[in-house]
């Protein structure tokens, strides 16, 4: 029997997962399918552009999950799963920093990190931690008894993660072990229909709706789910056509005219799902929890540290500017606001060095014993070179955070008056026993090995650039 590669087996788990995810969360499956429609109706209008970021394969194909754990112990073996499928983590986000409302997580992304690998199946899972040492949310008893429950449960059999390290090991399975994996894999992500202890739940609650969701309970689950669209606007219509109420608000850069840069996510609050609850005489009773939500996402291009400053500090002045106005107002700010401070166009991102390119040779390039000029600048106006735009792979805290909060039953309590405990990149690579890349540093290796191959082709041996 042939042997399943890493990225055959991502892609089966992205599927598999969706599958599952849409048999828990019917409104995922509405969302998928309008997804779909919203891009297929795109590529007809604007035909090869509207494959610029990505083929219609890729990105039909295309989602990422969200899951949260609860210790560094939980979130190791979600890496030996993950790192099965050729995912490594990537970036760094606290969310702590980022919500105003209690979010006690720090977290990572795990995706593909090459391009090639990333254009085979780039699903990727923003991964959460609790932080229950931090006295913001909670007190000395508090966070005793939650490291105590935590550390009692187990989300991952054995089997699972013994699976997983050999896929990892021989970057492949055999196909019987894969199905095998695929099964344990997806199931570890299913809701648990064991009952939740309701005093325990409504404890962490009160502290935090998302601490309650991670250390209330004795398994982990898929949060979302989420599609990419390549018009998120008219996604966001369609859906409200559909009665399905969406927050207000679609997160990060406003629709313009320019280019797409980074991220753009809005969500709808899932129904209640029926969970079974044992009460405190031990009794089991039918209860809800509202705490899965929809999301939906259309990626654009990769910014340079210099672009997302710029970003940031666009992001300060609307927010600056809008403060007290309503959703609607902020949308007309923002975009007046890009208006007079984004380029307008790839060209002059890339000028500006803002944000990232892959360049090529150009097929079609002068072959009357011309010179080639000097600069890639030079070279792609001049036809010797072609830029393609890098996708953004990651996510955005502030967006994530308003995504958090804007799905949140209760605003939850956090005492602002005592110092958090402080965690960085180096701090989770700990935690996790592998090192947390920097988004950064991989976008820049990415664009520099095309300028490489650009001046080898030249015949030169310095970089084009
Ligand atoms: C994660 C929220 C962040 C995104 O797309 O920004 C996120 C969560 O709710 O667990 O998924
Ligand atoms: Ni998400």
């Amino acid at each position: 029997m042939p042997a399943i590669g890493q990225w055959q087996l991502r892609a089966a788990f992205a599927v598999r997962l969706s599958e599952m995810y849409g048999r828990e969360v019917p409104a995922y499956t509405t969302l998928v399918d309008v997804s779909r429609a919203v891009n297929e109706d795109v590529l007809r209008a604007r035909g090869a552009d509207a494959e610029r970021l990505g083929s219609i394969g890729r990105v039909t194909a295309e989602r990422h999950g969200a899951i949260r754990v609860g210790t560094p112990r939980e979130l190791r073996q979600v890496a030996r799963v993950f790192g099965a499928l050729g995912m490594h983590p990537v970036g760094f986000y606290d969310l702590r920093e980022a919500a105003a409302s209690a979010v006690p997580v720090v977290s990572t992304a795990f995706r593909p990190v090459d391009a090639d690998e990333l254009a085979r199946n780039p699903f990727r899972v923003f991964t959460s931690l609790l932080t229950p040492a931090d006295p913001r949310f909670f007190d000395a008893d508090l966070r005793a008894r939650l490291e105590t429950f935590l550390a009692a449960r187990e989300l991952f059999p054995p089997e699972l993660l013994a699976l997983a390290d050999r896929a990892a090991a021989d970057r492949a399975l055999p196909a019987e072990d894969a199905e095998r994996f695929l099964q344990l894999a997806v199931q570890a992500f299913e809701l648990s229909t064991e009952p939740v202890d309701l005093a325990w739940y409504r404890t962490l609650e009160k502290v935090s709706a998302v601490a309650a969701d991670i250390g209330g309970v004795r398994s982990t689950h898929v949060n979302h789910l989420t599609p990419r669209v390549l018009d998120i606007d008219e996604l966001y219509r369609r859906m409200t056509a559909r009665g399905i109420e969406m927050i207000d608000t679609i997160q990060g850069p406003p629709a313009w005219r320019g280019p797409d840069v980074l991220l753009r996510q809005t969500s709808f609050r899932a129904l209640a799902e029926p969970r079974a609850m044992r009460t405190q005489d031990g009794t089991v009773v039918s209860g809800a929890l509202r705490v899965r939500f929809g999301e939906v996402e259309a990626r654009g291009i990769a910014l340079t540290q210099a672009g997302r400053a710029l970003y940031d500090d666009l992001l300060a002045r609307v927010d600056e500017q809008a403060a007290g106005r309503r959703a609607a107002a902020r949308d007309d700010i923002a975009r007046g606001v890009w208006e007079r401070h984004m380029p307008v166009d790839e060209a002059e991102l890339a000028a500006r060095e803002l944000a990232y390119f892959t360049y090529r040779i150009a097929d079609d390039r002068p072959r009357d014993g011309t010179e080639p000029p000097t600069g890639i600048g030079e070279l792609v106006r001049r036809g010797w070179a072609r830029a393609e735009p890098v996708v953004y792979e990651d996510f955005l805290p502030r967006s994530a955070a308003g995504i958090f909060q804007s799905n949140l039953s209760g605003a939850g309590t956090r005492d602002n008056g005592r110092p958090g405990t402080a965690y960085d990149a180096d701090w989770l690579s700990g935690a996790i026993g592998r090192e947390v890349l920097d988004p950064f540093a991989l976008y820049e290796q990415q664009q520099n090995r095309s300028l490489a191959r650009v001046a080898r082709a030249l015949g030169r041996t310095d970089p084009a650039r």
